[in-house]
């Protein structure tokens, strides 16, 4: 039985994507909760830098972004399918569409000036929350709130068409898509609630949100970070071909041949790296191996999409 550890905080809309994909599938899980701004030493031993939320770890293995945990739950479990054979492609670009594109149309409506105040009470606690912030979005632009409005509000409607039409935005059962699409509405819904007159013009999108939150999150089980972290130096990374990722063979896009010093990083938001030496580079994935003083030596796992491969300066 793989032992699947989420990090994640409860607020956290990509973290919602991932614990409704944990409950759609059944599956038992072990929750660590880990901090929604800088310092996060506890996440650093494990990922060796990105600071991002959630991640998964299993063992010596740890899993960035969720559209690779995606594809590690779908190896873990693949019934039900979160990508159907016949909208396999449709699926997951509606879904990169959606955790970008709508994410940050969502929530630059949700977090502007007039939410603030309700979101965030300790006048401390905010500024800590928007400096945090501004420091991960230092190479992007940011919508303003109105243009938000008007981009969200139209994406809204666009989906309620969907829903509409089948219970589930491509059909009868959720899939990719739908966990994508969910997690920005849920954040306006529930986090950012005096924003969420917005999603009332459109009932049947309500009533769709209303079955995402019926999948529930599964079985979970606190697990302390601390505990995360022993977890991971009484285990071995797994050898490439043999971890939860579907693919190992090796595709050299950026001439940088397997065993190389290497570092990882967001192309946007959240510019944090992490080091380590190049162990595969595969048509969907890129691994790092690198040994930290507490997590031991670890695997540390990033999709290609959406990341940046570059060599490691010579010490
Ligand atoms: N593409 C990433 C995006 C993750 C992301 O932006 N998460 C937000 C929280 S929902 C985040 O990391 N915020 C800063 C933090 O939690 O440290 C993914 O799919 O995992």
């Amino acid at each position: 039985m793989t032992d699947l550890i989420l990090h994640h905080y409860p607020e956290s809309p990509f973290s919602e994507k991932v614990r409704l994909i944990l409950g759609h599938k059944q599956l038992a899980w072990r929750s660590v909760h880990v901090p929604a701004i800088q310092p996060k030493p506890d996440v650093v031993a494990l990922t060796g830098g990105y600071r991002r939320t959630p991640f998964l770890q299993v063992g010596a293995d740890i899993y960035c972004d969720t559209a690779l945990v995606c594809d590690v739950l779908e190896h873990v479990q693949p019934e039900p399918a979160l990508y159907p054979p016949h909208i396999r492609g449709v699926a997951r670009i509606f879904a990169q569409w959606a955790d970008t594109t709508l994410f940050w149309a969502a929530m630059s409506y949700n977090i502007q000036p007039k939410s603030a105040a309700a979101m965030f009470p300790d006048a401390a606690v905010a500024q800590a929350f928007m400096n945090d912030r501004k420091a991960m979005r230092a190479n992007m632009t940011q919508l303003r709130p109105a243009d938000a409005t008007s981009a969200y509000r139209s994406y809204l409607r666009r989906i309620a068409h969907m829903a509409d039409e089948h219970d589930f935005l491509f059909g009868a059962e959720p899939c990719v898509a739908d966990f994508a699409a969910y997690h920005p509405l849920w954040y306006t819904r529930h986090r950012a609630s005096s924003m969420a007159g917005i999603l009332q013009p459109t009932p049947s999108l309500l009533e769709w949100m209303d079955r995402m939150a019926a999948l529930g999150h599964g079985r979970a089980e606190k697990l302390s970070p601390g505990d995360a972290i022993t977890v991971a130096q009484n285990a071995e990374p797994m050898p490439p071909g043999q971890n939860l990722l579907v693919d190992s063979a090796f595709q050299d896009d950026h001439g940088i041949p397997l065993g190389s010093e290497v570092t990882i990083a967001a192309e946007s938001f959240g510019p944090e790296a992490t080091v380590g030496e190049l162990v595969a580079a595969t048509r969907t994935h890129y691994s790092l191996r690198r040994t930290d003083p507490r997590a031991g030596t670890v695997h540390v796992h990033f999709p290609r999409i959406g990341y940046v491969l570059r060599k490691a300066d010579p010490a």
